[in-house]
């Protein structure tokens, strides 16, 4: 297995450009207020904590107007390009970046920055949504919904979106469609739903961890990714809003009928066991959105999913 990198560095990535709301940009901090590199250095790792990258000063660059239908692509745009460079140089020190949204349109810059240093790369999607939109396919014009999309090999637009020129010239890779797993969907568009039966992309919807368990979904996803290269670099990128909205209602696009409890931590420990996990991001907590408790207990939860891939073992 890929040896298991003994450097941490916490990215934290305070976007909230990616959709309509204010609040995700206080994820990092909330998160390391409740003692996130205590329990980092608990498990063992040594940890590099970054200040928050910086994404407001393009506004001063240029026009935040959308185009078409997209909203704010120059600001995700410049954001993203941020976050790429600095995990492609975290994993190039042979460092674990774990990214703290913000909201998920940050996994563009997350997925371009860990392909361009580890092209081969496997990608577990922990999403109520398939974030397979592009910008002349989506229905709501949000980036969020667009990680997977703008990086995915035979999806992701030939010419940049304004904001992107960065990702057809020094980050180029794309992910293969047979790189990546979904886990949790049960919210997809229809031109989402469409692409991946086309592709075949590989998706245990919410559907099939009813039916088959979570434990046997996590033994066929992992084995996905890995059936041809057990030492393959693994990356997750964990939306919260695949949590039932019950156990993390502190998210901007809640859908009924998630993870439980277990559930949510299970698909981080199984992760976590292959000994491959290589970057990771949690994203889209937005202690804004509900009460306090909801803030709470949604924050708490992230602490401790981030805890449990990090390579918490219950004994
Ligand atoms: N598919 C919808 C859209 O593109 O607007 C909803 C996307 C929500 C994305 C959230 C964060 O995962
Ligand atoms: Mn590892
Ligand atoms: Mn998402
Ligand atoms: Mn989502």
């Amino acid at each position: 297995p890929v040896a298991h990198p003994h450097t941490c560095t916490v990215i934290g990535a305070p976007m909230t450009y990616g959709q309509p709301f204010v609040g995700t940009d206080h994820g990092p901090e909330i998160l390391r207020q409740r003692g996130l590199r205590s329990m980092l250095t608990a498990l063992g790792w040594r940890v590099e904590d970054l200040p928050d990258l910086d994404f407001d000063d393009a506004t001063t660059h240029k026009p935040t107007a959308g185009i078409g239908n997209v909203r704010n692509p120059w600001l995700v745009g410049k954001g993203t390009e941020k976050l790429a460079k600095l995990v492609s140089d975290t994993i190039k020190k042979g460092r674990f970046p774990l990214i703290l949204g913000g909201d998920h349109s940050i996994g563009i810059g997350s997925l371009a920055g860990v392909l361009s240093a580890r092209p081969h790369t496997g990608v577990i999607w922990v999403d109520a949504h398939a974030d397979l939109n592009t910008p002349a396919m989506s229905e709501s014009g949000n980036m969020h919904g667009m990680p997977v999309g703008l990086l995915m090999e035979g999806v992701a637009p030939s010419e940049p979106v304004p904001g992107f020129d960065w990702l057809y010239q020094t980050f180029r890779n794309r992910l293969p469609p047979d790189s990546i797993v979904y886990v949790g969907l049960r919210d997809v568009d229809p031109a989402e739903r469409e692409l991946i039966r086309d592709l075949g992309i590989s998706a245990f919807t919410m559907h099939e961890i009813d039916r088959y368990g979570i434990g046997n979904v996590m033994e066929m996803a992992i084995g996905h990714l890995l059936e041809k290269d057990p030492n393959r670099p693994l990356h997750l990128s964990y939306d919260i809003d695949a949590v039932d909205p019950v156990l993390a209602p502190a998210t901007g696009t809640t859908v009924r009928g998630g993870l439980t409890f277990r559930e949510a931590h299970f698909v981080a420990e199984a992760i976590a066991q292959t000994g491959n996990l290589a970057s990771a991001d949690i994203v889209e907590f937005n202690p804004t959105l509900t009460n306090d408790a909801g803030a709470d207990e949604t924050a708490e939860l992230t602490l401790q999913i981030i805890t449990s891939l990090m390579g918490k073992s219950i004994i």
